[in-house]
């Protein structure tokens, strides 16, 4: 996936209308936004067209998505018939359920991100003990996008060299969650970024300001 400026948004605001005025006031410097259960709990899911359709952009569904692999298979279905050019796929769950995630985006031309590690202090309890084996799984299944996190340096640059400089690492808790834009991208090809920039006062300039020092 090719990711403008290399920031992707992540959408997380609850109020439809306000998410896609916001989302408009940066989209000149995106084209990739992330979407997940706050926006779509809120709006339906629709709203992924929605944000394709006024903003050009691409959708990144992020649903996290952790169930067998019937039912993986299931929501994959239907969040790519609904638009999204990607989702979000739980590791923890094993190489099936993983798989039937790839397989239904196979099928229909999109794109899976595996979830290797997360970016909050509780993750170190559970899935930071087990990331680098999520990330081994991804590479024998053949997995090309991962996720990883930006406030855990020594955990995204473990996920790198495990999964190869090909593969594309995309990178949330840059800004609120304390990772920082310029070390994370040493090592991942795209940030995520949410608060930092939908809670300011002037989003236009806080991104343009983002991506100045890149
Ligand atoms: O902290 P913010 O506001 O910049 O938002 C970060 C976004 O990334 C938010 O949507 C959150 O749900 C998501 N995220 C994390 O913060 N940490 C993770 O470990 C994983 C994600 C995530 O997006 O997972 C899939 C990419």
């Amino acid at each position: 996936m090719r990711i403008e400026n290399n920031i992707i948004l992540a959408m997380d605001l609850t109020d439809p209308a306000e998410a896609l005025r916001v989302t408009g006031q940066v989209i000149d410097y995106i084209d990739t936004v992330k979407i997940g259960y706050p926006l779509v709990l809120a709006a339906g899911i629709e709203c992924i067209q929605e944000f394709k359709e006024e903003l050009q952009c691409q959708v990144i569904a992020d649903f996290k998505v952790a169930d067998i692999p019937e039912t993986n298979e299931k929501i994959c279905n239907i969040t790519f018939k609904h638009g999204a050019d990607a989702i979000i796929v739980h590791g923890f769950t094993g190489p099936d359920s993983i798989k039937a995630c790839m397989d239904a985006a196979n099928k229909i031309g999109g794109e899976i991100f595996l979830l290797t590690d997360m970016s909050h202090p509780g993750s170190g309890k559970f899935i930071g003990k087990v990331s680098e084996e999520i990330a081994k799984i991804g590479v024998q299944l053949g997995v090309e996008n991962y996720v990883a996190p930006a406030t855990k340096i020594e955990s995204l640059k473990s996920i790198r060299r495990i999964v190869g400089d090909d593969a594309f690492i995309i990178s949330p808790g840059v800004g609120f969650q304390g990772g920082e834009a310029i070390e994370t991208l040493k090592f991942a090809d795209a940030i995520i970024v949410g608060r930092t920039i939908y809670l300011s006062r002037n989003p236009r300039k806080t991104i343009k300001d983002l991506i100045d020092i890149l």
